[in-house]
C-alpha cells in the first residue's frame, strides 16, 4: 500500500501499522481456527481485577512496565494490538475508525458485497475510481465484503466479533439489532468487546430518526446561532455533525479500552450527533443563560441598540469570546472572495491597535480607551480598522499585526490550504497514491503524538482483503473459503447468480 509518512518527534523511522499487520499475517495461523485470542487488544494483559476492590480501581494500567528504551517513534503505535470491526459508512463513523487507524489500530471495514460504503460512488470525479469522499475518510483500513444478512455471512461476523476488540457502527437506529447483532449476542461471544455507535439522536422522541450532517447542525443548536441576525439560520462548512461526532466517539472508545484494563469487560459507547453538535455549541448555551441577566454586550447588536429576544441570536462574525472581533476586507477584496482578515480588538493590545491603524488619540479618548466605552462603537471602530486593512493584503496585515501580538486570522481558501507547505511538512495535508485514481491530496492526522507517528495509507478497494482476512485472521481453510465464496456470503449478487 502506498504510504504518505508523517513524522514528528525528530524520528525518521516508524514501526509501521501496515508493517506490523504484515508481520502478523506471516505468523502461523492459529490452530483451531475459530478460537479467539485470549488477550484481544493487549499483548500482555494482566488478569482483570475485581472492579469492586478499592485497591484495584486505583491501580494504574501499565504501572510497573519499565519505560521503553526504544527511540521515540519506534516503540509501536498508540493503539497497536487493538482490532476494530468497522461497520461504519458515510462520514461520521468512518471519521472515528480512520482516526483509530491512524493511531495504530487494525481496522477491518465490513462492506456489502458489490456495493460497499455508499460513498464509494458518491460525488465521483474519476470514472470507476472510488470517490474522494470515500478515499479521504477510509485511510488505514482493510475491506472485507460480507452479506451480513446471509447465514454464512453471519457466522463469519461472529468469528470476527470473537477476534476484535471494538465494533463501531453508525447504522440507522435498530439496523444492528435487525442483523441479530444485539449487545447481548455480541457480549456473549466476546465479553471484552466495546461497541461504539453513532446515532442521530439519543433516547427520546427522535431516537428512531435517520440523521445526516445538516440535520444534526440544525438540531444541535449550530444553525440557529450561525449566520447574520437579519438572515436565515445557516449551516457551517465544518462537518461538526458527522466528523465532530466521529471524533467524540473515538475518544469514548479509547476511554472504554482504558477502562477495560481494569474491569476486563467491554461496554457500549454511544454518541448522538445532536449531543456532539450541542457540545461544540456550548458557548451559545452559556449565552442563553446570560441573557436572563441582561443583553449580551459583546454581540454587535448591543452596540447597535437592537433589543435581544428570548433566544440567543445569530451573531454574524462577532467573536465568540469576550474579545470583540469581525471579518474585515483586505487589499484585493473586489476580485478575491477570500481577501479578508479576522481582526480582534483584544483589550491588552488596544494601544498597539491604535498606533497601527493611525488613531493614537483613541488611546486616551474616553470614548475609546476602555473596553466598555468601545462596545457601543464597535461598528465604527471596525470600519476604521478596515480602512487600514484594505491597504494591505491579508498576509501583509497579519505579518504587521503579529509583531504587536494583535490577534488576527487570514481567511484562507481551500486552494491556499492545499498548497500550504507548512501543513504538508507536519503531515496535516498529505499526498497519497491510489492504484485507480492515482495521487490525491488528503487531510492527515491532526493529532500529533510524539511516540506514535502517523502513516497515512490509502483506502482499501472494495473487498480487497476479504480472502486474506478469511484465511489469515479467521483461519478458514482454502476449501472452506471456496465454499464461502460459492455460497454468495461474500460476493456481489451478479457473481452469486453466475455461481448458481
Ligand atoms: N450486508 C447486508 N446488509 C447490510 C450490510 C451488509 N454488509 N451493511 C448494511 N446493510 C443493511 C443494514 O442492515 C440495513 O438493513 P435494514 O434496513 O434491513 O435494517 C440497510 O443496509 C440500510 O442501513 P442504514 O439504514 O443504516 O442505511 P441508510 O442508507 O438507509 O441510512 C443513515 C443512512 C446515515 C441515514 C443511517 O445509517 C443513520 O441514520 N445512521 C446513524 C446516524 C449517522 O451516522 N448519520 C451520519 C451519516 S453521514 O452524514
Amino acid at each position: 500500500m502506498a504510504k504518505a509518512k508523517t513524522k514528528m518527534g525528530g524520528t525518521k523511522r516508524g514501526g509501521g501499522r501496515q508493517g506490523a499487520s504484515r508481520r502478523r499475517a506471516r505468523m502461523p495461523r492459529p490452530k483451531a481456527a475459530a478460537k479467539p485470542r485470549a488477550d484481544a487488544g493487549s499483548r500482555k494483559r494482566a488478569k482483570p481485577r475485581a472492579a469492586s476492590s478499592s485497591k484495584s480501581t486505583r491501580a494504574k494500567p501499565g504501572a510497573g512496565i519499565k519505560p521503553s528504551t526504544l527511540p521515540w517513534g519506534e516503540a509501536g503505535k498508540a493503539l497497536q494490538g487493538v482490532r476494530i470491526l468497522d461497520f461504519t459508512h458515510v462520514q461520521s463513523g468512518p471519521t472515528c475508525t480512520q482516526l483509530l487507524g491512524w493511531l495504530g489500530a487494525e481496522v477491518i471495514k465490513v462492506e456489502r458485497p458489490g456495493v460497499g460504503d455508499i460513498t464509494r460512488g458518491q460525488l465521483r470525479d474519476v470514472p470507476n475510481a472510488d470517490s474522494l469522499y470515500f478515499t479521504m475518510l477510509n485511510h488505514n483500513k482493510q475491506s472485507i465484503t460480507i452479506d451480513s444478512k446471509h447465514p454464512i455471512g453471519r457466522a463469519i461476523l461472529d468469528r470476527l466479533i470473537e477476534r476484535c476488540d471494538v465494533l463501531v457502527e453508525n447504522f440507522a437506529p435498530g439496523a444492528l439489532e435487525r442483523l441479530g447483532l444485539t449487545w447481548e449476542h455480541i457480549h456473549k461471544l466476546n465479553p471484552r468487546m466495546i461497541v461504539g455507535s453513532v446515532k442521530g439522536f439519543g433516547p427520546g422522541p427522535y431516537a428512531d430518526c435517520k440523521v445526516y450532517e445538516n440535520v444534526a447542525q440544525c438540531a444541535g443548536g449550530s444553525a440557529s446561532t450561525t449566520g447574520f441576525r437579519d438572515g436565515p439560520p445557516l449551516v457551517t462548512g465544518a462537518q461538526i455533525g458527522d466528523s465532530g461526532t466521529g471524533l467524540h466517539l473515538a475518544l469514548g472508545i479509547v476511554c472504554a479500552l482504558y477502562q477495560r484494563h481494569r474491569t476486563g469487560r467491554g461496554q457500549k459507547v454511544l454518541v448522538a450527533m445532536q449531543d456532539g453538535v450541542l457540545n461544540l455549541c456550548r458557548v451559545k448555551l452559556r449565552d442563553q443563560q446570560r441573557l436572563k441577566h441582561g443583553p449580551l454586550a459583546e454581540y454587535s447588536q448591543y452596540g447597535e441598540s437592537i433589543p435581544f429576544g428570548s433566544a440567543v441570536p445569530r451573531a454574524g462574525n462577532d467573536s465568540g469570546g469576550g474579545q470583540p472581533g469581525w471579518i474585515l476586507k483586505c487589499k484585493g477584496w473586489e476580485e478575491d472572495p477570500n481577501a479578508y482578515l479576522y481582526f480582534i480588538t483584544q483589550a491588552p493590545v488596544w494601544e498597539a491597535i491604535c498606533d497601527v491603524i493611525g488613531e493614537p488619540g483613541w488611546k486616551t479618548d474616553p470614548d475609546y480607551a476602555t473596553p466598555s466605552a468601545r462596545l457601543p462603537r464597535l461598528k465604527q471602530i471596525f470600519a476604521r480598522v478596515e480602512q487600514w486593512t484594505t491597504t494591505k493584503t491579508k498576509l501583509e496585515a497579519m505579518e504587521i499585526l503579529n509583531r504587536y501580538d494583535i490577534p488576527c486570522g487570514p481567511i484562507l481558501s481551500m486552494q491556499e490550504l492545499a498548497e500550504d507547505e507548512s501543513l504538508r511538512r507536519t503531515g496535516t495535508v498529505v499526498e497519497v497514491d491510489h492504484p485507480i485514481r492515482g495521487r490525491y491530496l488528503t487531510v492527515g492526522n491532526p493529532i500529533k503524538l510524539s511516540d506514535s507517528p502517523t502513516e497515512v495509507t490509502r483506502s482499501p478497494l472494495l473487498g480487497e482483503h476479504t480472502e486474506q482476512i478469511l484465511t489469515e485472521l479467521l483461519g478458514y481453510a482454502p476449501d472452506e473459503v471456496a465454499e464461502i465464496k460459492q455460497s454468495g456470503a461474500v460476493s456481489a449478487p451478479q457473481k452469486r447468480a453466475a455461481a448458481a
